[in-house]
Formats: structure tokens, sequence, C-alpha cells
């Protein structure tokens, strides 16, 4: 896909404008309100329409802001459409205008030529884009339980775009990485509030850098970024967890020592066990970064507590991921886990994507609790239990609707 003269010239005019940052939205009150159904309560929150260029999501804190997807959006789209695509910010301290013209992406450190990119120098690069679901690390940690601490996301801290820019790789080729580079570490124009806290950064192996599919993103879904999601360049990393898709990416830096920053060896750690769960009594469990999504699936036209008319055709659909490969299989189980079939799979826009699936039922009646599991092409399956670790990261359990058709 090339990337029109409208995108083109968007990118390239100041298009940054976004104001200031609104603190309190003063509407918050009068908002329509959801409920999450969070299983430690308090799972009431407002909808705001007041982010620029931001449509109406879900408020879960205002400053930094982090703004959740309304699940009946991933039913109606594939591509979660921009402006309704989640945002997650750790700082609030974000830049409220950039000059796109004057723009600059640095490539600096253990490299033979450091670069200073301008967004013109960028779109002149091979382009390539990529269909890749982008999820929170701590997507669904409201319903942990035991709760945990952190951003009580129900499922809406995910979303799926085509990402059009450039390859890492032909990035750091230009720069030349220094021989005995070890990561490469990525920061953003957001700046910690704190005196002395610790600035956003995230790296990546030198060779997974390099794998030819990590890539620096100036466009998504055919538009420049929205603002809050990183205009005018982010990283996106295939198969990982979000908190490696660095936003507002300005500074590319070679390393030849492991990268020590806390938001590596303290924050967004993971038990090292499978799937990153363990049990809330164990102790002294070794920790690694997080890393690779793993697969999950969810049913999207039918929500739980729903009525439905008896013995009419019904057909269910939803949506499934692989995480870090492509989805192999999705069984639903229409009785609540005895029996299991295939479901139908949609169209394949890239591994790294949301496929939906859909799966006929027929003389339907009374209660009924319908699972749905994905196997990816790894052979990982989603587990029957819920994760849980200290976290709320990588929750990928089984999902569920109970429903009643009479
Ligand atoms: N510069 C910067 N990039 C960042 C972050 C951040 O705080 N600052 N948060 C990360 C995390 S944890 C997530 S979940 C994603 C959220 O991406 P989105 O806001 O575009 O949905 O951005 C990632 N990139
Ligand atoms: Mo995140």
């Amino acid at each position: 896909m090339h990337l029109n003269q409208f995108t083109r010239r968007r990118l390239l005019i100041n298009a940054g404008i976004l104001g200031a940052l609104p603190f309190l939205p003063s509407a918050a009150l009068a908002a329509p309100m959801v409920d999450l159904g969070l299983p430690g309560g308090d799972g009431s929150r407002s909808l705001t329409n007041a982010f620029p260029g931001k449509g109406q999501l879900i408020l879960q804190r205002t400053r930094p802001p982090l703004l959740e997807t309304p699940f009946e959006v991933f039913d109606k789209e594939l591509l979660t459409p921009n402006d309704l695509f989640y945002v997650r910010w750790h700082w609030s301290n974000i830049p409220t205008e950039i000059d796109a013209a004057a723009f600059r992406l640095r490539v600096h450190g253990h490299v033979q030529r450091p670069l200073e990119l301008s967004l013109a120098d960028l779109v002149a690069l091979p382009s390539v884009d990529l269909v890749a679901v982008n999820q929170c690390s701590g997507n669904s940690r409201g319903f942990f339980e035991p709760r945990v601490s952190g951003g009580q996301w129900a499922n809406g801290s995910m979303g799926n775009a085509r990402w059009i820019g450039v390859r890492l790789k032909d990035v750091l080729d230009k720069a030349g990485v220094g021989a005995g580079a070890v990561a490469v570490r990525f920061r953003g124009l957001d700046q910690a509030v704190i005196p002395g806290g610790p600035d956003f950064m995230k790296s990546l192996a030198i060779d997974h850098a390099r794998d030819g599919e990590v890539m620096i993103a100036y466009a998504m879904n055919g538009e420049a970024l929205p603002f809050l999601n990183g205009f005018p360049l982010r990283l996106v990393v295939p198969g990982w967890y979000a908190t490696y898709w660095i936003k507002m990416l300005s500074d590319v830096e070679v390393l030849a020592a492991p990268d020590r920053n806390y938001w590596m060896t303290e924050a967004y750690l993971v038990p090292d066990r499978p799937n990153g769960s363990i049990s809330p009594d164990d102790k002294d469990v070794k920790m690694v970064p997080i890393s690779r999504m793993n697969p999950r699936s969810f049913i999207t036209s039918l929500r739980s507590g729903a009525h439905v008319q008896a013995d009419a055709p019904m057909s269910l659909r939803g949506i499934a991921f692989g995480g870090d490969c492509g989805v192999a299989r999705v069984s639903v189980s229409p009785d609540g886990g005895q029996t299991w079939r295939d479901a139908r799979l949609g169209r394949d826009l890239g591994k790294y994507g949301f496929q939906r699936w859909d799966f006929a039922m027929t003389h339907v009646r009374g209660e009924h609790r319908i699972l749905v599991r994905c196997t990816n092409a790894n052979g990982a399956e989603q587990p029957m239990a819920p994760v849980w670790n200290r976290g709320g990261f990588m929750q990928n359990v089984v999902e569920s609707v109970t429903f009643t058709a009479a």
C-alpha cells in the first residue's frame, strides 16, 4: 500500500495542534456512564468526548490520560478507528503542540553516523505497512481476582490498526550500528513530572530491533497518528505488548551495554512462568521483562445477560488474535465447556492483527454459557483458569458469555 498524497501532505504540514490537555473535563459529571462490571466493585466510569482527536471513550484517568475503547467498537470494526483507539500515558508532561516541520528523530549512541532525521527524510525511505494489535500489558487488569493495583482496565486497552512507516532496521543501517551493540533504547517527547522521576524509555535487544519487522510508524489506518497515540512517530513492535511501542518517538539510542533504566528493570516485569501466571501465595518468583503477547479471543456480538429469541438461528461472532504469531484455530463451546467445535475464521489481514470468527447455532433454548478459545500458530492456547500476577499483566483466560434464549 502506498501512502496517498493526502496523508503525506498532512504529515508534513504542522498538523500537531492539540491545545491544552484538559485537566478535568467539565462535562464529566453530566456525562453518560458505563459499568465495566469489575469483580472488585467500583466499575462505573464516565464516557468522555473531551480529548482532542478522540471520539467517545471510557475515562479511566484524566491526567495522564487513560482512555479505554468501548467494547462494542470491536464488533463493528476490525481495524479500530483512530478516534476510538485507546490511550495510555505514564506521565502527564506531554507536549501540547508539535511542529512537524521542525521535528527531528535523533539516532545516536553506539553508531558510526549519528542522525537527525526530519519527517520528510523518513517518508523518503521505503515504506512498509502492517496490520497489528497494540495491546496494553494490563489489558483486562480490572478482572484480576484478587485485585491488583494499576489502571483497572476492562478489555478495551487494545486496538488493531494498519501501521504505515519505515523499518527500524533501515534507519539503524543508515546510522551504522557499531560492533558490540547489544540493545536499542527508545524514548518519546513526554517527560517525568516528578523531579528526578524516570522518563519513560524502553529498549529492545539489538537483533530484535533489526529483525525487519519492528517499525517506526508515521501513519495509522491511512492518517497521521492521532496526537494522543503518538504523533508524529511511534514504534510498532509486532507481537509484543504495547509498553514497547514508544509514542512521540524522538530518540533512538544504540547501547553497547544492557539497558538498566527503571522501565526495563523495575517496571513491566512478569513472573518467569508459563503465561506469566503465579498464585498470590507464591514468593520469590524470578521476574523477567514482559515481552511477547499470548493468544486471545472474544465474543463481540453478544454481551452477558442478553436475552435472545428461542429456537431462532443464531450467528455468534467475535475477534481473535494469536499474540506473537497468527491464529491457527478458534473453538467455541456452546455448552459451558463440555463440547467444542471450530468457528469459521474470517479474512486474514496479517498474522499480528485481529481476525474475525463466526459460529452458527440452532435450536437454542434456555440459559447458555458460551466459551471461546484461540490456539495460535505456535500451538499456544488460552488457559481455562485466569492468569494472575501482581502486575495485572498478560491476562488471556478463555472468555465466556452467559445469555438466555426464551
Ligand atoms: N512515549 C510514550 N510511549 C508510550 C507510553 C508512554 O507513557 N510514553 N506508554 C506505553 C504503553 S504502556 C502503552 S499501553 C501504549 C499505549 O498506546 P496508545 O496510547 O497509542 O494506545 O503506549 C506505550 N508507549
Ligand atoms: Mo501499557
